[in-house]
């Protein structure tokens, strides 16, 4: 009888099983997949005519994508999640012991729950295809591998290249992943069927597969003997502290898991493995992973309009401003999009140092093998440039990416206006400028929208899409659709100043002005800031961004929004004395030889302050914090952004707001309202108006509501 998930049919004494969950784009695990999986090994097993088994994912693209997450969230507590991970462990051990040989072909995705059953078989084909990824992702969702995962990896690969996976939730690429010994075959898609029935059957025949253990001295030193095990988990240890600054369970408990088990074998390994799984899936932290991966989901279809229009495709891409950010733009279009970039500037060397840069990121790639050499040819000669305008006309999308000023840029617009075609669209990545403006240069102003990329842009992962009141609803699709081809999350935002995430640092940012000249030192406000989970603090950001171009957006802000969102003078200070931060080697800190090299202690006679204790660290925070939620509140009610959900991924994947804290908007639903307008009361009252709560926040207030229901 066939179940909603497996099927299978007999070829010569292998069964070839099939997985095909019914109305679910991707295979996952639930309950009910575990009791069919279950029950046809049983039948296979009483089969005579079974000698061996082939298990294939019946999905284009998606071999397994682990345990179904919609169902782990509703585990009510840390017993009944142990019990669910147990359930896993055992169907895991069911295929293990099974008495007849079990081979799985691997295409697509093959992480988690769906990892630790290719390892649970006694033999693994993937294909060379970069679809094919393995992976154990768990920590990135707060919990850890957890039906035998934690035992299994280590054990296949060794402990070394187990935590590597594990702790950071990571995925490998076939090709990596077969280097590592987690596939025993690496084949062309055409031929994986057959390659891996053929194993099976092998198999069946009594042929045992020679595993090379991972080899070496070092392996020796560090993965086989316990004083080296030892030193292996106390270093993980530190890097995974340094990394989380323990504000994430996760990652510690997986090391756990997985030191426990190689200590105390296999069976006292799995326990300790279930009951850490139980106690991390009810987490606040877990949970709050979990909502961001369902709202990324959610994103990935979401083109910001109801009943949006299918986007154009983009073959070719044609950007004017070929400096650091449309090298940059021009780079992964090519590297993740494959598309035909043409760059212009104003002179033939500035051309030639752009396209230099872009090629740098395919460079790049080539050095960590994850293109190969036909592939970089192919790929580079998609790339070119010039000082006019020629090739625009083929171009579906033209990106201007020149200097932040509004008449440049309006000129820029008729000039490729009167160059491209009709229907291409201009695209401005400014990070400042309204669209309307710049549109009121246009001919077509329904062709022009704004895509606010970020630095750098082959590692930021966000993407501001910005429609202007005229643009066309097809043109949002497309600078949407093209945006996630780069492989950016995308939000589409309203054309206001500082569109979302600028809008949001504004008071942030500015705040580090009044805490200095109140005698806070540089170190502790960044302090405060990373204590709370930001990757760097307000003062280091600041010197990332460029301090020329942080006065320019907080000009604008302060144009835009008056007193409130007001800079102090201290970041023009530091320009004129050609301080532009970590770009011109010195900011508010020195750097030097790529790295960060401490406070300059000129940066305080500079801005005549001087620290003296200042306010204390709590205050600080509470100051840093609450402004930026304010005005995230204010910036919702504004209709900056479609949805709370659009606001908390734009900070997090923007600027790295905490993620265990959900965003800025589930932060301010878990403090709550009216505490949160307590407290902003308390600071307008001692540092000024810029504090006073926004209607948004007093009227949730008032009611009880929150941004999430
Ligand atoms: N559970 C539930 N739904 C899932 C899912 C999963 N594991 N994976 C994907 N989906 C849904 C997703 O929400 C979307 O739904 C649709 O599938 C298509 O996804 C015991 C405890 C597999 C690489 O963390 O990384 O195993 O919006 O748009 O870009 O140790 O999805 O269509 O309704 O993202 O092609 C560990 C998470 C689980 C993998 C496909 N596994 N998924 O990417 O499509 S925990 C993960 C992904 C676990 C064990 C433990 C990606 C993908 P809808 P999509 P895609």
């Amino acid at each position: 009888m066939p179940g909603p998930a497996l099927t299978w049919e007999l070829a010569d004494g292998v069964a070839i099983v099939t997985f095909d969950l019914k109305d679910s784009p991707v295979n996952k695990f639930s309950r009910a997949v575990k009791d069919e999986f279950l029950a046809t090994f049983t039948a296979l097993e009483q089969d005579r005519a079974v000698r061996a088994i082939a298990v294939f994912s019946g999905k284009p693209d998606n071999f397994i994508a682990g345990a179904d997450i919609e169902e782990f969230v509703t585990i009510g507590s840390a017993a009944e999640a142990e019990r669910l991970a147990a359930e896993g462990q055992e169907m895991m051990d069911r295929v293990t012991r099974f008495p007849k040989p079990v081979a799985v072909g691997i295409h697509g995705a093959c992480l988690g729950g769906g990892l630790e059953f290719a390892l649970a078989c006694h033999y693994r084909v993937a294909t060379d295809h970069p679809k094919t990824q393995l992976g154990l992702p768990e920590v990135q969702l707060g919990i850890l591998p957890g039906a035998s995962g934690c035992q299994r990896l280590p054990r296949l690969i060794g402990a070394r290249a187990a935590l590597d996976i594990i702790l950071a939730g990571r995925s490998e690429r076939a090709p990596k992943a077969f280097r590592l010994g987690m596939v025993d075959e690496l084949v062309h898609p055409a031929i994986l069927q057959d390659i891996t029935i053929a194993a099976a059957r092998r198999l069946a025949d009594g042929w045992r597969p020679r595993r090379r253990r991972p080899g070496g001295v070092l392996a020796w030193l560090l993965d086989r003997n316990p004083l080296g095990r030892r030193l292996v988990f106390r270093t993980a240890r530190r890097q995974v502290l340094e990394r989380t600054k323990g504000h994430y369970p996760a990652p510690l408990a997986a090391l756990e898991a997985v030191e426990h088990g190689l200590k105390h074998g296999m069976a006292e390994g799995l326990k300790r493995e279930a009951r850490l799984f139980g106690q991390l899936a009810v987490t606040d932290v877990s949970r709050k992973l979990v909502q961001i991966f369902f709202a990324t989901t959610q994103l990935k279809k979401d083109f910001g309009l109801p009943n949006a229009p299918p986007p154009t495709a983009v073959q070719r891409l044609a950007i004017v401003g070929a400096g650091f950010m449309g090298s940059g733009i021009a780079g992964t279009a090519i590297v993740q999009a494959g598309v035909d970039v043409r760059m212009k500037d104003a002179d033939l060397p500035r051309v030639a140092k752009g396209l230099a840069a872009a090629r740098a990121l395919l460079d790049d790639r080539l050095r960590r093998r994850r293109i190969a050499k036909y592939e970089y040819a192919r790929l580079a000669a998609l790339l070119s440039g010039g000082d006019g305008y020629a090739g625009f006309g083929r171009a579906d999308l033209v990106i201007e990416a020149v200097f932040e000023d509004l008449s440049v840029k309006q000129q820029v617009l008729r000039e490729v206006e009167a160059a491209a075609r009709d229907d291409a669209v201009f695209a401005s990545n400014t990070s400042t400028i309204p669209i309307a403006r710049i549109a009121e240069a246009a001919r077509r102003p329904e062709r022009v929208i704004g895509m606010h990329f970020f630095s750098p842009v082959d590692r930021m992962p966000l993407l501001e899409v910005i429609p202007a009141a005229r643009t066309a609803p097809g043109v949002v699709s497309t600078a949407v659709g093209f945006g996630r081809r780069l492989g950016k999350t995308v939000i589409v935002v309203k054309d206001s100043p500082g569109f979302w995430v600028n809008r949001i640092l504004a008071p942030y940012a500015n705040e580090v002005g009044h805490l200095l000249a109140e005698g806070a030192s540089i170190e502790e406000i960044d302090a405060a800031a990373v204590g709370f989970g930001f990757p760097v603090g307000p003062v280091t950001l600041l010197d990332e961004v460029g301090l020329d171009v942080a006065e320019k957006v907080s000009q604008v802000m302060g144009a835009a929004f008056g007193e409130r969102l007001q800079a102090t003078a201290g970041v023009t200070a530091l320009v004129k004395a050609g301080r532009l931060g970590r770009k011109s080697g010195r900011g508010f800190y020195r750097y030097g030889g790529g790295k960060k090299r401490g406070v300059d202690p000129a940066v305080y006679e500079l801005l005549g302050v001087h620290p003296n204790g200042g306010p204390r660290l709590a205050e600080i925070l509470q100051r840093l914090v609450d402004g930026m939620l304010n005005e995230a509140a204010r910036a919702v009610g504004d209709g900056v952004v479609g949805t709370p959900r659009d606001g908390d991924i734009g900070a997090i994947f923007g600027f790295g707001f905490p993620p265990f804290r959900g965003g800025p908007l589930r932060h301010a639903d878990d403090l709550g309202a009216a505490r949160l307008v307590a407290e902003l009361e308390r600071l307008a009252e001692r540092y000024g108006p810029r504090f006073a709560p926004c209607e948004v926040l007093q009227e949730q207030a008032r009611r009880g509501s929150k941004f999430y229901p």
